[in-house]
């Protein structure tokens, strides 16, 4: 298997093994009329999921990874969150593609193979399709119900869009259907999901990007900025309780697809702002002491004791830019909305940083 990097354009038989689903089960609508959309599978396995949740419980600070979150039901109560009035980064960012989207275009370049990492509900990329016109776009989730759906719905308003979507957990090295004889490629990276990853994390995936796109390309990438700390708070903890279930719903996939039976109701919510690590913190909070089952293993938990199960960084614009450097990106222009809650940067990749980066 041959990950993300120098190998892979030159590799044309690598995505043998990728299962390409010609009608996914989606609904009646025929793949034919809607042009051209390719899956590619990459998921992790249940073994792999299986394998990583007890490694995170068995950890003294017990944690799990927020990529977890997004089983087809975490994905329906994200786009909830969304919506909410206290998240304010979905409609920010939008705000800031809808104003500056010709400029972001005349920078990333059209006619390009656009990739998406954590493509969601692919609802960003349409503020910027018309402007872009790419050739090809790739859009990279874990969570593959919520990606098929995502592509069909693309694909009915861009009818002459071509679509390869690709299942893939891009937390770790990772593989993409791409062809060897494109050379001109641009990343789309929203949503501040590099705030998922610790600075150290977020460097080796930046590098890994980096690989991917070869000197000269570009990455548009949503970063979320530090702010009062009473805003954060609110937009991880919502009056509705939306993240609250979101969060929580983490518990009741592991039930579902390990065998395990955690108690819901002997759990809450917690979120805060960690002002020292500049980064949003969620936990889930054990309310007893409780023993929990999780794929014949059994796992205690003291009164109070908590799950990490996400971290959000928030990077004001030079520290982004420092941890872009690292590998090999330089800024090109950064937009941000006028209270100053949300960045988008425009990067561009200098030199081959394979070169000058030790490689992970
Ligand atoms: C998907 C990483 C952008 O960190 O704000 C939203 C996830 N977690 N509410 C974020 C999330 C709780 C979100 N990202």
């Amino acid at each position: 298997m041959t990950y993300l990097g120098a190998l892979q354009r030159s590799e044309p038989t690598l995505f043998s093994d990728a299962t390409t689903d010609p009608e996914p089960a989606i609904g009646r609508r025929s793949l034919r009329a809607l042009g051209s959309i390719r899956f590619f599978d990459y998921r992790p396995t249940p073994a792999d999921v299986r394998a990583e949740v007890l490694e995170g419980l068995r950890r003294p600070a017990k944690r799990l990874s927020p990529k977890l979150f997004y089983d087809q039901r975490g994905s329906q109560l994200f786009d909830a969150i969304t919506e909410l009035p206290e998240y304010y980064p979905t409609r920010t960012e939008i705000g800031i593609l809808r104003e500056y989207g010709s400029e972001m275009a005349d920078l990333l370049g059209r006619d390009n193979v656009l990739i998406e990492l954590g493509s969601g509900s692919s609802l960003k990329i349409q503020t910027l399709l018309a402007a872009l016109q790419p050739s090809v776009y790739m859009p990279v989730d874990i969570s593959k119900e919520h990606l098929l759906e995502s592509a069909h719905a693309l694909a009915e308003r861009f009818p002459s869009l071509s679509i390869r979507a690709a299942c893939a957990d891009y937390s770790a090295p990772f593989r993409l259907p791409l062809e060897p004889d494109w050379t001109d490629l641009a990343a789309f990276f929203p949503g501040s999901s590099i705030g998922n990853f610790d600075p150290a994390d977020a460097r080796l995936l930046l590098g890994r990007v980096a690989d991917l796109l070869g000197t000269g390309g570009r990455l548009l990438i949503g970063v979320d900025l530090p702010k009062d700390p009473a805003i954060l708070d609110a937009a991880y903890d919502d009056a509705q309780g939306v993240t609250a279930a979101f969060n929580l719903n983490l518990l009741a996939r592991i039930n579902r697809e390990l065998d395990a039976d955690f108690d819901l109701a002997a759990f809450c919510h917690r979120a805060f702002f960690n002002t020292e690590l500049s980064r949003v913190e969620m936990h889930l909070v054990s309310l007893v002491e409780q023993q929990v089952e999780v794929a014949g293993e059994s796992f205690g938990f003291r009164v109070g004791e908590t799950i990490h199960t996400e971290n959000s960084y928030k990077y004001g614009i030079d520290t982004f830019h420092r941890l872009a450097g690292d590998a090999g990106f330089v800024a090109e222009k950064v937009w941000t909305d006028r209270q100053g809650l949300f960045s988008v940067h425009c990067l561009r990749l200098v030199a081959d940083a394979s070169a000058q980066r030790p490689r992970a």
